[in-house]
């Protein structure tokens, strides 16, 4: 694994019983979606930096955690035994489940973060994705998968937009929601989108990325990049 910005982040633990909290991360959007939550909560994890263009995620150390041999990747001790988990959604649902201001326990405002939470999940996240991959990545790019993916990204930000017109977060308070969405939608070029054409999207953006957790959250892995 890549030995640039392999850090320990020293701070309180909030999940009582956890300990020997292990993140394995690159600077990509999935990613950062645990860095923030786990700076949200103060979590106290050390961060194993594994390079994706470098297809560090295909060494044994890494497919034995997952198979799937897919970022981002935790691992912890909790009750004598060891813990690991994938997917950036399972992570964040597991781990704020003592963060009731992030993910409420019940009535309208948690069905409504659930919402929003997986819109970013679905709609977002696997959307720009896609788009990247047809606009910039892949060998050959024909017009019309690029155009496909674009057309799936911009319909999704027109509901955010409608949405954030009215609601300072997308559930109304901050929330796991904003935090599933908001790596993504800071590469939303990948997407060839233009903010000046969403701009209730912009502003929610810039409250976002002023937020001390998410600042540090977006640093992680410190150095990594996708360039
Ligand atoms: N659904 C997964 C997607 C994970 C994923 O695709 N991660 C990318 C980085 S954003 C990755 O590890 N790519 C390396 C690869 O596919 O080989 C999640 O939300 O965690």
């Amino acid at each position: 694994m890549s030995k640039r910005g392999n850090n320990l982040l020293k701070m309180a633990a909030l999940i009582p019983g956890i300990s020997n909290l292990e993140a394995y991360l690159w600077a990509t959007p999935n990613s950062r979606r645990v860095s923030i939550l786990f700076e949200t909560l103060g979590l106290e994890y050390r961060v194993h930096p594994v390079d994706i263009r470098a297809q560090e995620q295909f060494s044994p150390e890494i497919l034995a955690l997952n198979p799937f041999a897919k970022l981002p990747i935790v691992a912890w001790t909790e009750a004598d035994a060891q813990h690991v988990m994938t997917e950036s959604g399972a992570i964040m649902l597991h781990f704020c489940r003592h963060a009731p201001d992030l993910l409420p326990v019940d009535g309208p405002p948690r069905e409504a973060v659930l919402v929003w939470f997986m819109t970013a999940m679905t709609s977002i996240g696997p959307m720009t994705g896609n788009a990247h991959h047809w606009t910039s990545l892949a060998p050959e790019r024909p017009t019309a998968a690029a155009n496909h993916h674009m057309a799936l990204v911009r319909r999704a930000y027109s509901v955010l937009e409608r949405q954030l017109a009215t609601y300072d977060y997308l559930a109304g308070a901050y929330s796991l929601a904003d935090i599933a969405a908001y790596p993504w939608v800071a590469v939303h070029d990948w997407a060839k989108i233009d903010l000046g054409d969403y701009p209730a999207i912009e502003s929610w953006m810039i409250r976002v990325a002023e937020r001390p957790a998410v600042i540090r959250g977006m640093q992680v892995p410190d150095g990594a990049s996708l360039a």
